[in-house]
């Protein structure tokens, strides 16, 4: 479709912890395939759905080699190095860079906020500098980190800043905002919303960077299908579809029952880690019993 980097739906992958909550790399593999499977064609890796700042920096490099060595030849990978710490970020980046990671992204930091978008895009550039061949992207999500700029104004100075600059990673409904910066025509745009895909599509996403296409894949391709067709009907019945299963993730408190939902594809990433809490035996109960009323089964992974 364009020679972009990233097109097409991106897990935003969940990240395997023990009982006793330590990781656990060995269901890499098989989720790898899954995805693959179901026609997702990059993971963003250590990300908010991974619980990526719940991990320390060896357990994150241990993680990124791991995806890396099984990610390779069938899906782009993007290592998530966004620390509170430039010193720790920046020994992620060059590791991931190291390891083979196609890209590289960020938050910003977010307990420390830069007070100007100029403090963001310095940030962004020091940690970018410690991987000068990857391909940075900057992730954008105001939810969680309290960090509102402006990312049309970012895109301007990021590319003047940032040789690597790639695009952005964007989880946030202002779609105006979205399109200003799909308009500039110069980056790689990933749309972050999952519940409201067809709208980044139509506002001009390249593709998609979300938690739910782990388990959720299909139903999302085909909304991608129908909208390429050009059949905007279809595309909005199947994307009323999947926006109603993710209502579902949301009703059960989104990511931990995130990670069950995985699970109920075959992956099983074990629990949480504080201060995300895992479901109770009951809430697990009664999410599998939400799914199967709502006909799940026939647009998830298999
Ligand atoms: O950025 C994810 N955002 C969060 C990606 O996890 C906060 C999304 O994929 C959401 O999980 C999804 C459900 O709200 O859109």
């Amino acid at each position: 479709m364009t020679s972009k980097l990233l097109t097409g739906l991106v897990a935003a992958t969940y990240t395997a912890f023990n009982a006793d909550g330590s990781l656990n790399l060995d269901p890499i593999g098989a989720h790898a395939d899954l995805l693959v499977r179901n026609g997702v064609t990059g993971v963003f890796v250590c990300g908010s759905t991974g619980e990526g700042v719940s991990m320390t920096t060896e357990e994150r490099m241990s993680h990124f080699k791991r995806w890396c060595e099984v990610a390779k030849g069938s899906l782009k990978l993007i290592a998530h190095v966004g620390h509170n710490s430039i010193g720790d970020a920046r020994a992620l980046a060059a590791h991931a860079a190291k390891s083979g990671a196609d890209a590289i992204a960020t938050v910003g930091p977010s307990v420390l906020r830069p007070a100007t978008l100029a403090d963001l895009v310095d940030w962004c550039a020091a940690v970018a500098g410690a991987a000068p061949e990857t391909p940075y992207y900057y992730y954008h999500i105001p939810v969680l980190t309290q960090l509102r700029f402006n990312m049309a104004q970012f895109m301007d100075m990021a590319r003047e800043r940032i040789p690597t600059f790639a695009g952005i990673k964007f989880t946030d409904e202002n779609l105006m905002e979205f399109a200003n910066c799909v308009a500039r025509n110069q980056t790689n745009m990933l749309f972050g919303r999952d519940e409201v895909l067809l709208s980044g599509l139509v506002a001009g996403a390249d593709g998609a960077i979300g938690s739910t296409f782990n388990y959720s894949a299909p139903i999302f391709n085909k909304v991608i299908a129908a909208y390429e067709k050009g059949d905007m009907a279809a595309a909005q019945k199947l994307m009323t579809r999947a926006r109603d299963s993710v209502q579902i993730l949301l009703d059960f408190g989104g990511g931990p029952a995130g990670k069950t939902m995985l699970k109920l594809c075959g992956i099983d990433c074990g629990p949480s880690r504080l201060p995300l809490r895992s479901l109770s035996l009951e809430r697990v109960d009664a999410l599998r019993a939400r799914l199967e009323a709502f006909g799940w089964d026939d647009i998830r992974c298999h």
